[in-house]
Order: structure tokens, then sequence, then C-alpha cells
């Protein structure tokens, strides 16, 4: 078997370790299916040759060609369709036990290829790269392999398979690319025993939507064959360009579009300055996940930081043992940091895929859904981008309101999504939309059509900067806290806070939903829920502005007299049993009670959205898993 298949040499070694025949990878059949269908692999060991002229084209930036050949070898696989590929929120995500099963992985690709117009991928150029994890880099070849099987041109992927979902985005744009790959199961934890994730990506750099990922669903269900390319693995350690026939990979450098993008959306200069100034403390967390790849090029490098700003700062494949996800639980060695009484001014973390980021002052937390509004209320000032003022504004549903009354005193066009970044896109492409965000962490505007982690990190160091530019070394600087507490006092403040339920058992969180459709079916306006009148109570269904489309049940929400919500949703991007996720929000204009505790102001909209849906009842949880 291994002179066969000689490139998952290791996964078959770790599947004889362990034992355990369903370890098999995903382009090379098993025994069984070699057997039974007569198919054999030519041996795709890497050449040496080519790897040899692919390093020592590695110094040129515009590559070199290190093989050709006139055509290349097409063989088709026979495969069967496989169970349980839904796509959910952001793309599809199981172990990476079921990803390494026998063709999980190549039919879920080769699906989509069979769902994709031809003219959107036939010698089209696609973009790949992902987070680092566990199994990127044996997924890589397959992707490639089978890309280059359905007659793709081009393939752009970062180097070591590496590239963040901003700077995906990023790259599909600016070299007007047809799609991108998404290697990455985001904030969920990776390594063997942990998750792996796909996404794709359209032509404007946008998240697949509903209308494709529906298709390739469909498409998983009914597949027979798989088209692989009969070419050898790729040497992703090398930037330059392979060539075989018709087809080419170019490995490019992760860092280099994006850093080009975000130096054009902010002044550098301007953050340099406040970054090289000995009386403001930084501190960003990469989480061991992929922002480590851009943190020390942008921020040490190019912005001034020091290099000890920087923590857990290399990628790794299991995100040293982390759960690469920036929120109070589980980038708990930064919040230690940032609420000593020494801590650092600023601090900030990022996710698996660096979309997602957490922005810290030093004792004080900003939570996203403020975020995203002190950003907007401070954009035309501060980041040269939108010099010009924004467009428009929107957030997810469950994200709290403190956005809706920026766009009001500002009055711009303001809009209310589903979950997903996926939704956003097309009001960014109808030129509807500037600036974004949802309140699990995720910020962004239409510079690119995904969430980005680092550009929140850059819009917050601007506001900090342009609020210090003018004060001397040794005067108070205003602080994060200033800054959060002056736009409450201006709009008001929006308590929030969100309750996760992890990997409840599937049933129970199922039927409580059900129960929630239930009541809001029958519920009036009016009706008193302890000391709150109802106001309105839905499912939530959204139609999209621009394309028509409508997207239903996507959380059920209550809505009180004094605009108080609670909100109750099923995660979409879990990869076992079902996560409760139950938002809760309170407005209070109040200036003298701003200071008070969320957990403290929002505790009676707690414990009724804890009777309302009788959660322990049906899950049998007295306590969330975690507390945003
Ligand atoms: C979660 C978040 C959602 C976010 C999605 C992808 O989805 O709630 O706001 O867009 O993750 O983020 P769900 O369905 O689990 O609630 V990322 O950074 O994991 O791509
Ligand atoms: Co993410």
């Amino acid at each position: 078997m291994a002179s066969t298949c000689a490139r998952f040499d290791t996964v078959f070694l770790f599947s004889r370790l362990t034992g355990n025949a369903r370890y098999y990878s995903p382009l090379c059949p098993s025994p069984t299916s070699l057997l039974s269908s007569g198919i054999h692999l030519r041996t795709t060991k890497p050449n040496p040759r080519l790897q040899s002229i692919t390093a020592s084209s590695s110094s040129s930036s515009s590559g070199a060609i290190v093989a050709g050949t006139e055509g290349i070898e097409i063989k088709s696989l026979p495969t069967k369709p496989i169970e349980g590929q839904k796509t959910g929120t952001s793309g599809l995500r199981k172990k990476v036990k079921v990803f390494m099963q026998e063709n999980y992985l190549a039919n879920w690709i080769q699906a989509l290829f069979n769902s994709l117009p031809l003219e959107d991928y036939k010698n089209a150029t696609l973009v790949l790269g992902g987070d680092g994890r566990y199994f990127n880099k044996e997924a890589a070849q397959a992707i490639i392999k089978i890309a280059a099987g359905n007659g793709v041109g081009q393939i752009l992927v970062g180097k070591e398979g590496i590239l963040s979902t901003p700077a995906v985005s990023a790259v599909i744009r600016k070299r007007k690319a047809n799609g991108g790959f998404i290697m990455s199961a985001s904030h969920n934890p990776g390594g063997p025993e942990y998750d792996w994730g796909i996404k794709f990506n359209y032509s404007s750099g946008q998240p697949a939507p509903e209308t494709i990922t529906d298709k390739i669903y469909g498409n998983t269900l009914s597949i027979s064959e798989i088209k692989v390319a009969e070419i050898p693995d790729i040497n992703l350690s090398h930037v330059g360009v392979t060539k075989y026939g018709n087809f080419s990979v170019e490995v490019i450098d992760p860092v280099s579009d994006y850093l080009e993008l975000m130096e054009g959306v902010f002044d550098f200069d301007l953050i340099r300055g406040l970054l090289s100034r000995s009386d403001f403390g930084f501190m960003f967390d990469a989480m061991h996940a992929v922002t480590g790849a851009y943190a020390k090029p942008i921020f040490v490098d190019n912005l001034g930081a020091k290099p000890d700003s920087i923590s857990n700062g290399v990628p790794l494949e299991d995100f040293g043992h982390g759960h690469p996800d920036p929120n109070l639980t589980y980038a708990k060695d930064l919040v230690d940091v940032m609420y000593r009484d020494d801590g650092p001014d600023f601090g900030a973390a990022s996710d698996g895929d660096g979309d997602r980021n957490m922005v810290l002052g030093n004792k004080f937390f900003v939570t996203p859904s403020d975020s995203v509004a002190i950003i907007a209320a401070n954009a035309q000032d501060a980041i040269p981008y939108f010099r010009a003022g924004p467009k428009g504004l929107a957030r997810s549903m469950p994200t709290s309101g403190a956005l809706d009354r920026v766009a009001e005193k500002l009055k711009l066009p303001f809009f209310e999504v589903p979950t997903g970044w996926k939704f956003f896109g097309n009001l960014m492409d109808a030129g509807k939309l500037s600036i974004c965000g949802e309140e699990s962490f995720g910020t962004g505007s239409d510079h690119i059509r995904e969430k980005d982690g680092i550009w929140a990190v850059l819009a917050w160091l601007s506001i900090l900067a342009h609020r210090n530019k003018d004060k001397n070394q040794g005067e108070k600087l205003v602080s994060v806290a200033d800054v959060v507490k002056e736009y409450w006092a201006t709009y008001g403040r929006n308590f929030f806070s969100r309750y996760d339920y992890e990997e409840c058992e599937s049933e129970g969180a199922n039927k409580m939903i059900e129960y929630l459709r239930d009541i809001v079916s029958k519920s009036k306006a009016g009706e008193s829920y302890g000391n709150y009148v109802l106001q309105f109570a839905d499912d939530f269904s959204y139609t999209d502005p621009v394309d028509g489309s409508v997207a239903s049940k996507q959380g059920v929400r209550f809505v009180f007299t004094d605009g108080s919500r609670i909100i109750f949703r099923l995660s979409g991007t879990g990869s076992a049993g079902a996560t409760v996720r139950i938002y809760i929000e309170q407005f209070e204009p109040d200036v003298s009670k701003h200071d008070v505790d969320a957990q403290i102001a929002l505790k009676p909209l707690i414990d009724l959205a804890l009777s309302v849906s009788k959660l322990k009842d049906f899950t049998g949880r007295e306590k969330p898993t975690v507390i945003t």
C-alpha cells in the first residue's frame, strides 16, 4: 500500500498505530476499493528534481516555472455518497477523524465542482489556504489534485498552506480569482482528536451563498466519481510557480497582499506613532493560530510594536492544545495580563482562522456589539478608508442594537441579517454596506467580504491613535475605557450577554427550540413576561434586499416593549451534539447606571430566558459552558 500511495504514509502509519481501519486518506483508495475498482494511483512521492528547482526559485517573487508537460492525466475514482455533508453557518465542520475517512473530503470537493457553473472553475484561478491546523497539508494536496482533475487553470496557495480567512478574501479580490477554499474549522479546536473544516468563497471573496451550499449538499448525495489529476504533491514550502500542462500552482506569500490592503485602508504612520510611544502598552495574542503568521510582520515589523507584545505567535497544528476562540473564557492568559494593575493599555486576540477579534483595555472588556458600533461612530474621523463616511451599517440579528443607534444618528442605511457572514456580502456588493459586525467577536467592512480580526485591531488602534495624537509624553492618554464610556454617554448602553451550552444532546436541544417556536406561534403583543411586556415574538426570517432570497428559522426572539430581547438559536458550527445559544440584551439610557456589571444588570432577563425556555428540563444543564 505504501508504495502505491506514498504521500499518505503518515496517515496509514497513524491508522496502523491506532489500529483503526477507518483512517484512510481522502484521495488514496482503501485496499478494498483499490482491488474492487482496479484503479492504481502512481506513486506521488515529490520528485526531488522538482523540489530542488522549486527551492531555487523561491527568491523570485514572480515565481519560476519548475516543470512542464504537455498535458496531465486525469483519473476517475469511483465513489459513493456519504451522509451528513451539509454545511452549517460557515462551511463544513467535522472531527478530523471524519474528514480522514475514505473519500470524505474528496467527495465534498468534487460535489462542489459538480455544483458550480463551468465558467466558474474551468481554466479559472482559485485560491487555497487555511489556518495551519492538523490535516491541512494533506487536504491541500488533495484539493489541488481534484481541482486540476476538474479543469481548474491555476491554484494560488499560501506558503505552507497558510492564509487567514480574511487574507483568502483579500487575495481572491486582488488577483481577480473566481473563488477560493479555506481549510479551517475557525474557532473550533484542532489536532487529531478535534475539528477540521472547509469553506468555499466566491469571486468577490464572500462565503458561498446558501443556493450554492445547498446544491453542494445535494450533489454529495448522488456523487459517483471523483476526478483526480495524476500530478505529484506540490512543495508548499517555497514561493514559486509549478506548472503541469495547462494547470499551474503558485505558492504565494500569505501576508503581502493582505498587508498591502491594510496599508491602503489605515493610516499606518498614525498607528505607528501610537505603538512606538513608551507610555502605551500593546499586547496581541495570536492563540497559536493563523494570525501568528501576520502579527509580527504587521504589528512589529511595520508598525513598530515591541517584539514581546505578540504572545502565542507561532501557528501550531493543535493551537498549543488551546481552544482558539478569543473570548473571556478561552483567551484567559491575555485577560489575566490585561487585568493586572500594570497591564497593557490595549490588548487583542484573534481566532483560529483570523476573522474574529476580542478587544480589551486595561481592566476593561469591550463587547463585540459595542465594538462595531464604536468603530462605526469613529470611522470617518480615524480611518482613511472611510473618509467619505460609511455607506451603511449592518449587524446579525442576535447582535445588540448598539449599532442601530449609530446608524440612526449618522442617518445611514441599516440592515439586520441572520447569523453568519455570508449575509453581508450581497449588501456590500450592492454598495449599501460598509461596516458590520456580529456579537460573536466578528467585525469587518467592505474592504473584503469576510470578518477580519486584524482589521478590527487596526481600527481600534486608529481610534486610539487619533484621540491621542496631540498628547505629550506623560500626559494622560485617552484609554479604551474612556472611548467606550464616552460612547455610552452619547448613545446609551446596550447591556448584552450570550450564554452557550455546548455539546448538549441534540434531541433535547431540538425539542426546546420546537417548544419555543410553539410559544411564539401563540404569542400576542401586550402579554406579560415577569416585569416585561411583549412587543412581539417570532422565528427570525430574512429576505435579502438585493436578490430576494429568503432565510427562515434563523432564531427565536422575544422582543419587549422597552427594547429588551431574549433570543434562542442552535449553533451551526459545532461538530458534535448541539450547542444552545441564548442572547440577552437590555438598553440603558441612564448614564448613572452604565458602570453596573452586565451580568448583574441582565440577571432578571437571564432568569426569564431560562424559565421561558425550560432549558434545564430540556437539556439537563445547570450552567452554561461559556458566558460572553
Ligand atoms: C458562530 C457565530 C456566528 C459566526 C460563525 C462563524 O456561528 O455565532 O456569528 O458567524 O460562528 O464564525 P454559530 O452558528 O455557531 O452560532 V467563525 O470565526 O467560526 O468562521
Ligand atoms: Co473564525
